[in-house]
């Protein structure tokens, strides 16, 4: 909701302010994991935990899921995090010589 107020900062003006009563939420991006022929199932496990803070269960079950399905998600996060990891991931795997592909996308707005 916005209403219009006068201009605080210059309050003999005739400007007004379009005043925000309601808590902005930022966009939310998934992080996507996409398979490939090559990357070794630990290294992605690794990933998962190290990047993502994933139990060693769920990073297998997530490793698993996209070996299977060919994406899936590591984790949700605003689209500077998102991107952070997004670059340090593949930083990581091509310093191994490994293809893996990392992306983010933004969730659909509620
Ligand atoms: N498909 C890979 C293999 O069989 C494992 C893998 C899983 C690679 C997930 C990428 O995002 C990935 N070694």
């Amino acid at each position: 909701m916005t209403r219009r107020t006068p201009d605080a900062s210059n309050p003999s003006s005739n400007t007004q302010t379009l005043e925000r009563t309601q808590i902005q939420r930022p966009r939310l991006y998934r992080v996507l994991l996409l398979n490939d022929d090559y990357t070794p199932m630990e290294f992605v496990v690794m990933v998962l935990s190290r990047y993502f803070r994933k139990s060693a269960h769920d990073a297998e079950t997530i490793m698993l899921a996209v070996h299977r399905k060919g994406q899936g998600v590591a984790g949700v996060y605003t689209r500077e995090v998102a991107e952070t990891k997004v670059a340090q991931v593949t930083q990581h795997a091509r310093s191994e010589g490994y293809p893996l592909r990392v992306v983010a996308e933004p969730e659909p707005s509620t």
